[in-house]
């Protein structure tokens, strides 16, 4: 797998605080302490399900007292649709961007602009075709937030598009179904939660710092999701269906948390 461990400078986690979390591994209750032990779930993971910064030894045990009653169903309780993720000034995008994906940067999906469709199905009134000029005919907005990978990195990066919610809205989706799928050209899939598929924050995203969404950051056209850790932001998106049957992720049918987030 050529995903990354990359240690940021400045990262506030002190030896200390790592051993702290690895004595407590064995009074964690699964799923956390099956992540933990697998080590999917890095520091920067816990961090960011916590909403604990662990800069501190306070902020790491109040983190692993959440972290002792963690499960899907807890978080999606937890889940406040009001609550948003930080967002940044331009100065702090992180330059270059990380790249990340389940294979290496020179297998990236090369998706013709013009052929592009992005095909919609399951619980839906409105249209189910779309083509790459008509979401961008759509009204766009712009969030500078931070991306978190579950391997121990994170950046901030610039993206603009749709919000999810509008577009959820002209596609005429059933908005009490419980999931949302996004498949996309490189066989990746996730899905996500219906509150989180509508909070303010998440993006159908078509740029990428004022450019077209370059190839390497999922053109055309991706779903950034600022709540949720990096794996449940897919990119090269060209199917999604709204659907009450739980349709898993690339990641999460491997033991991934599905919530995946705050
Ligand atoms: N289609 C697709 N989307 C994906 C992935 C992938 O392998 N394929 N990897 C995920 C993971 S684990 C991360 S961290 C981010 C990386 O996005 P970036 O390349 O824009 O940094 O993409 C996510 N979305
Ligand atoms: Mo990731």
């Amino acid at each position: 797998m050529p995903h990354q461990k990359i240690l940021l400078p400045g990262t506030p986690m002190s030896t200390h605080a790592a051993g702290i979390i690895q004595d407590a591994r064995k009074q964690l209750k699964d799923p956390a302490r099956r992540l933990l032990g697998k080590q999917i779930l890095s520091l920067g993971g816990l961090a960011m399900l916590s909403g604990c910064d662990l800069s501190n030894d306070q902020s790491v045990n109040s983190m692993l007292r959440k972290m002792s009653a963690f499960n899907d169903q807890a978080q999606a309780l937890l889940f406040d649709a009001r609550q948003m993720a930080p967002v940044y000034p331009a100065a702090m995008i992180t330059r270059p961007f990380p790249f990340n994906a389940f294979y290496g940067i020179d297998e990236v999906p090369d998706i013709d602009a013009g052929n592009y469709r992005l095909r919609m199905s399951g619980r839906l009134s409105g249209k189910r075709v779309w083509t790459l000029e008509e979401l961008r005919a759509l009204p766009q907005q712009n969030q500078i937030t931070r991306h978190i990978c579950i391997e121990g990195w994170s950046a901030i990066g610039s993206w603009g598009g749709v919000r999810f919610a509008d577009f959820l809205q002209y596609a005429g989706a059933d908005m009490s179904a419980k999931y949302v799928a996004l498949h996309c050209a490189d066989n990746y899939w996730t899905s996500i939660d219906m509150p989180t598929a509508l909070h303010a924050q998440t993006l159908l995203a078509l740029s990428y710092d004022g450019e077209v969404l370059p190839s390497r950051y999922g053109f055309p056209m991706k779903l950034r999701i600022p709540t949720k850790l990096g794996y449940k932001n897919p990119k090269h998106i060209v199917a999604i269906s709204v659907t009450n049957d739980y349709p898993g992720g690339y990641w999460e049918n491997q033991g991934y948390n599905w919530f995946g987030g705050s």
